[in-house]
């Protein structure tokens, strides 16, 4: 049986719920400086994460709801600044503190750390992104507790393709098996399961109605001693929270 040897964590809505609060605030804010009158309301965002990526998002928008809009500048370059100006507030915001890591995330990350399971991250987000939100909520030497952190344009094509796991395996020399994948979308499930990586699923508000059939659990949180998860699909052998023990037991499903 393969012995776990890494926790690979998505970003965006499963170590923290940046999507509403971070990514979407951004997003408008750089769409007010740019004295554009686009506006994602929560539901329309809601919409708007199956295309994976902040550049792709906007792209997306842009051809769906402004066909005719044609900016001065080329397209592309338009929307990549339009998008680094998003990236600038996305970091203002989560340098004002406002984004916790959700339940569970902080103990499972130390328990694995002291047990010398490898760490490391798989996400669509920008790098940069990544890197704040380790430093603001686990403080500024977290980034180095993961060996590798697969990030945005790292890889010619986002999730739900399984690029950004490839990576993470063949960086890090390790078979699937010998990994469990922490997702909490559709799209995060689809990119860890074609690479071949059993995955957990801890899903959120804007996920919830998502199909995760192939998930060898689904919860509704990675649950603290005093804020026991509930199991959504698969089963939890009598945990009450995702630990170690719990993920070991899930790599022989
Ligand atoms: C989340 C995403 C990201 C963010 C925006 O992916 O889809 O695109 O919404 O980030 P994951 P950028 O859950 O896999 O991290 O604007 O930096 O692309
Ligand atoms: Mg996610």
């Amino acid at each position: 049986m393969p012995s776990l040897q890494a926790l690979i964590f998505d970003v965006d809505g499963t170590l923290a719920d940046t999507e509403r609060h971070g990514h979407r605030v951004a997003f408008n804010r750089a769409f007010a400086e740019a004295n554009l009158d686009w506006n994602w309301s929560e539901p329309d965002y809601g919409e708007l994460l199956e295309i994976a990526g902040g550049k792709e998002r906007i792209q997306f928008y842009r051809n769906r709801d402004y066909p005719t809009f044609q900016p001065d500048a080329d397209l592309k370059d338009w929307v990549a600044d339009l998008h680094r100006a998003k990236t600038r507030h996305y970091k203002q915001l989560l340098q004002d503190g406002i984004i916790p890591l959700r339940p569970g995330v902080e103990r499972l990350i130390r328990e694995a750390r002291d047990a010398g399971v490898r760490l490391a991250i798989a996400t669509t987000t920008t790098p940069e992104n990544v890197i704040v939100l380790l430093e603001m909520t686990l403080g500024p030497d977290s980034p180095s507790w993961f060996e590798v952190i697969a990030a945005g344009d790292m890889v010619p094509v986002k999730k739900p393709a399984p690029d950004v796991y490839h990576y993470v395996l063949q960086a890090m020399h390790l078979a699937p098996d010998e990994c469990l994948a922490l997702e909490d979308s559709y799209q995060g499930l689809q990119a860890a399961m074609q690479a071949g990586i059993p995955t957990l699923i801890t899903l959120n508000d804007y996920t919830r109605q998502h199909d995760f059939t192939g998930a060898v659990l689904v919860v509704d949180h990675l649950g603290e001693p005093d804020l026991p998860f509930q199991a959504i699909a698969g089963y939890p052998n009598h945990a009450t929270l995702v630990n170690l023990e719990l993920a070991r037991s899930l790599l022989s499903k």
